[in-house]
């Protein structure tokens, strides 16, 4: 299991992730994502699921319509690590492709 991160390393990588937030103490990496439509946040989360499981790390996330509220921490090590950083990175490459 990676170790958590420091509170520097996780604001370093916050301004590489500008538009994600951290829950109170730092327990996890937070956006809302908003699509155009249901099959594109479905689409995105589908090739987030792909993704998700190559790295075996999962995140927390809930889907109204076209929106994606995603909540990423490193539930065995009990807050951040660098695999919420990993897929947090990967999710905006795929929401960026995807024009969220
Ligand atoms: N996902 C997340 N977000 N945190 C974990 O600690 C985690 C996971 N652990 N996916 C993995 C699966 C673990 O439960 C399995 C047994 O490897």
């Amino acid at each position: 299991m990676p170790p958590l991160l420091a509170q520097a390393e996780i604001e370093q990588a916050l301004t590489h992730l500008p538009q994600w937030r951290t829950a109170p103490h730092a327990s996890a990496l937070l956006r809302d994502y908003t699509f155009a439509d249901f099959s594109q946040a479905f689409g995105f989360m589908t090739q987030v699921a792909l993704c998700a499981e190559r790295l075996n790390h999962h995140p927390d996330w809930a889907n109204v319509y076209n929106r994606v509220q995603v909540r990423l921490s490193t539930h065995d090590a009990g807050g951040l690590t660098a695999k919420d950083v990993r897929l947090a990175q990967y999710m905006e490459q795929v929401a960026e492709r995807l024009n969220a």
